[in-house]
């Protein structure tokens, strides 16, 4: 039957072919009377009588297309792709493609990588991650992106797809937003569960949550009566992945649910996990195991009695550091005490400062560590990354400083007085002292591993790469760090990025606690006519005058931090010398706000550069302040103006920009020649008109990295400020 149609088809097409043949470009698809059509739009019929027209070379017919349907392509790029992050979360927003090919089936998916610090590590999201509403065939132009990690580098891709996407060989059309998550608050605990029951009291264990987005400072355990949590909850606090809840009623039903703590806050409560207690047991005892039981309680109460009094002779004022694992494990039981306050007690007090190492420091064996390679020097030795095995605990990487060979007495002293300090500090922004090793050859002092280095290098190879809320994220761990050492009564003397370390999370720890705090070590330290050495650029006046030190002066040397973070680790008054640097800050100079730094932030810089010590803010009030920037992030949204005032009138000392003539000469010097056409096009051909440029005119130019976009404002801010004073940016403007 089929056959004969064909037959049949073939005999009335060869008549018709014969009266009316269709001619090229013109098709019929079916034998008749009726007249040859075109063919649609991109398609051309190669033989006369044609019964469909073939698509032009680029352009597809969809599967559902009819043969009469214009033949079409696939779509450009998105355009105006947006991104705002939020936390870990971002949302992306574009808009659709200039050319649709011809088609309106247009649907978008989302390609998603993401990168380690160290360039080029890329990898695919991951499971984890949620796309809102979805993550591939959508239809309207936005998606929100959840669940991140936090301080993480990620790409999304927008590709823009139709019906013929899959019929080109041609690589899909995307447009690409690169984004940097922001400090978030731990994911749930996932896993809790009872590890004990007695009469009165629940053991729970739990496991550390997927995303700790930081260091979890403690876990908080939240626990009720069953149908009563209206009425009252009570919550523990424990620094373990355990906790023992105790003062429980026997025979009750408790549930339990457990959530983790970091800087950045609270996560979300695990699931409820529900536990009765025991039973009470009625005991029956005669008269003489009542007699043995008081006599083994009164032995027990007499023991511990002794003990206490023994340790309080032995330890006389270190005795707040002595303690603090005993009080860390009555935190970890889950009773909340709240330690006594402690002072600082500094080493030179004691008349053998290598008493007071082993006083305060762990002594660890050197077989326990590995040594792997040298990531730097100080002032007494190599500094090297190695690994820390201690028995009954998991290998971790660690810092090791160690002491050069032909040490002298006074040397050993002077370096393992900082350790002595070091030990005395516990608090997430200071760095962490693993112990020493002072019973080998090689001295070492052995602290946690941060694998970013000290911050102004880590800042300087990251330059324009962090959101203002980042940085001051920054700023509030170096603040937290510093309230926490104040309150202590320790001076830093010498606070400054170079002094700061950030691990792989971006937080941040105060280091550097050399004896020596007349700073040998700081190439920064210059002798002042007083005597010391002092690192100018970054120590208030009455420090270098009178050796006044105080928190004061070390909130002065905050503020100065503050100006190295939001200048990505430029030097402070550039290369001014020290004398002009005292100079003009002594007539009332101070430095101007770095570019992009809102208006708010270079405010508490000046305020910490107040010429009256007793007005500057204390590091209490500088982390409020922080934290209630980071809260409202609106605030942080008005750039600070750059006044002439805050420029020291002197000419001398600044970059020279007679050498960078043109503009290309410019790019090459801030290391942006690669956009020498950019600007060409743009029409910006003079110094002078770069520098009446802002932060529009250069997304105007097509820079799509918005770091290297910042990277630019900036250098042409710094062009101005430096200019402004000198007068010659007249020339220019
Ligand atoms: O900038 P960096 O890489 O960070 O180079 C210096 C170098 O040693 C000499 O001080 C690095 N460094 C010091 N302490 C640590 C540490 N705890 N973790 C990682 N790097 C460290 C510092």
């Amino acid at each position: 039957m089929g056959w004969a149609r064909a037959l049949l088809w073939a005999a009335l097409c060869t008549c018709a072919a014969s009266t009316e043949a269709c001619k090229l470009g013109f098709y019929k698809s079916a034998p008749g009377d009726q007249l040859c059509t075109q063919c649609p739009a991109h398609s051309h019929s190669e033989v006369r009588a044609a019964q469909v027209c073939h698509c032009d070379a680029s352009y597809y017919r969809a599967a559902l297309d009819s043969p009469s349907a214009s033949c079409t392509r696939p779509p450009s790029a998105p355009v105006s792709l947006v991104s705002g992050v939020n936390g870990t979360a971002v949302a992306l927003e574009w808009s659709s493609p200039l050319d649709k090919g011809g088609r309106s089936d247009i649907l978008y998916d989302v390609i998603c990588r993401r990168c380690a610090w160290d360039v080029g590590q890329c990898e695919a999201c991951g499971a984890a991650v949620r796309f809102i509403p979805q993550q591939m065939g959508l239809w309207q132009t936005s998606i929100t992106v959840t669940n991140l990690l936090a301080h993480m580098n990620y790409t999304f891709w927008i590709e823009a797809i139709s019906g013929v996407s899959d019929l080109s060989l041609e690589p899909r059309r995307s447009a690409t937003v690169n984004i940097t998550t922001n400090q978030a608050a731990p994911s749930q605990v996932m896993l809790i569960r009872q590890k004990s029951t007695g009469q009165n009291s629940v053991t729970l264990l739990w496991h550390e949550p997927d995303q700790p987005n930081g260091i979890i400072l403690e876990y908080e355990v939240k626990y009720f009566e069953k149908n009563k949590e209206m009425q009252s909850y009570s919550t523990l606090k424990s620094k373990a992945t355990s906790a023992t809840v105790s003062g429980l009623k026997p025979s009750t039903c408790y549930l339990f649910q457990v959530r983790a703590r970091t800087s950045a806050g609270c996560g979300r409560f695990s699931q409820i996990l529900e536990v009765e207690t025991e039973t009470v047991r009625t005991l029956r005892y005669d008269t003489i195991t009542i007699v043995w039981i008081c006599l083994a309680l009164i032995t027990g109460l007499v023991i511990l009695l002794l003990v206490l009094i023994c340790r309080k002779r032995r330890c006389g004022y270190s005795k707040a550091f002595q303690e603090s694992d005993e009080e860390k494990r009555h935190y970890e039981n889950g009773q909340v005490m709240f330690p006594e306050s402690k002072f600082y007690v500094d080493p030179h007090t004691y008349e053998d400062p290598c008493q007071a190492v082993h006083e305060f420091a762990r002594e660890i064996e050197a077989s326990r560590i590995k040594i792997e390679k040298v990531i730097g020097s100080g002032e007494f030795g190599e500094v090297c990354y190695g690994r820390l095995k201690l028995p009954s605990k998991r290998e971790i990487p660690v810092a090791i400083k160690t002491l050069k060979a032909g040490y002298t007495e006074k040397q050993r002293r002077d370096f393992l007085s900082e350790a002595s300090i070091m030990a005395q500090f516990d608090h997430p922004n200071v760095i962490r002292l693993e112990g020493v090793v002072t019973r080998s050859r090689l001295v070492m002092i052995v602290t946690e591993y941060m694998e970013n280095g000290s911050l102004d290098s880590f800042l300087r190879k990251h330059d324009g790469q962090f959101t203002i809320i980042q940085l001051v994220a920054i700023l509030r761990g170096i603040g937290s760090g510093m309230r926490y050492l104040a309150d202590l009564g320790y001076v830093h003397r010498d606070l400054a990025a170079r002094n700061i370390l950030v691990n792989s999370n971006l937080v941040c720890k105060v280091s550097d606690f050399g004896l020596s705090r007349v700073l040998e070590d700081d190439p920064e330290a210059a002798y002042t006519t007083s005597g010391g050495k002092i690192p100018i650029r970054w120590t208030a006046p009455e420090a270098i005058t009178f050796r006044k030190f105080s928190s004061a002066s070390d909130v002065w040397s905050f503020g100065v931090v503050m100006w190295e973070v939001l200048a990505y680790g430029e030097r402070p008054y550039w290369n001014m010398t020290n004398q002009d640097v005292i100079n003009s800050v002594e007539e009332g100079y101070r430095l101007p706000a770095p570019m992009g730094c809102p208006g708010a932030l270079h405010q508490l810089m000046l305020d910490c550069w107040q010429r009256d010590r007793n007005e500057r803010p204390r590091f209490s009030q500088i982390v409020s302040i922080l934290d209630k920037l980071i809260r409202s992030p609106e605030n942080l949204k008005v750039t600070a103006t750059i006044h002439r005032f805050t420029y020291p009138s002197r000419d001398r000392g600044f970059f020279s920009f007679t050498s960078c003539a043109t503009v290309n000469d410019w790019l090459e010097s801030i290391k942006m020649s690669r956009y020498q056409e950019h600007f060409a096009l743009g029409g910006y051909f003079s110094l002078g008109m770069v520098m009446r440029m802002n932060a529009e005119d250069i997304q105007r130019l097509g820079i799509s990295l918005v770091g290297h976009q910042q990277k630019i404002l900036k250098n042409i801010q710094l062009m101005r400020a430096q200019l402004l004073h000198t007068g010659s940016l007249r020339m220019y403007v």
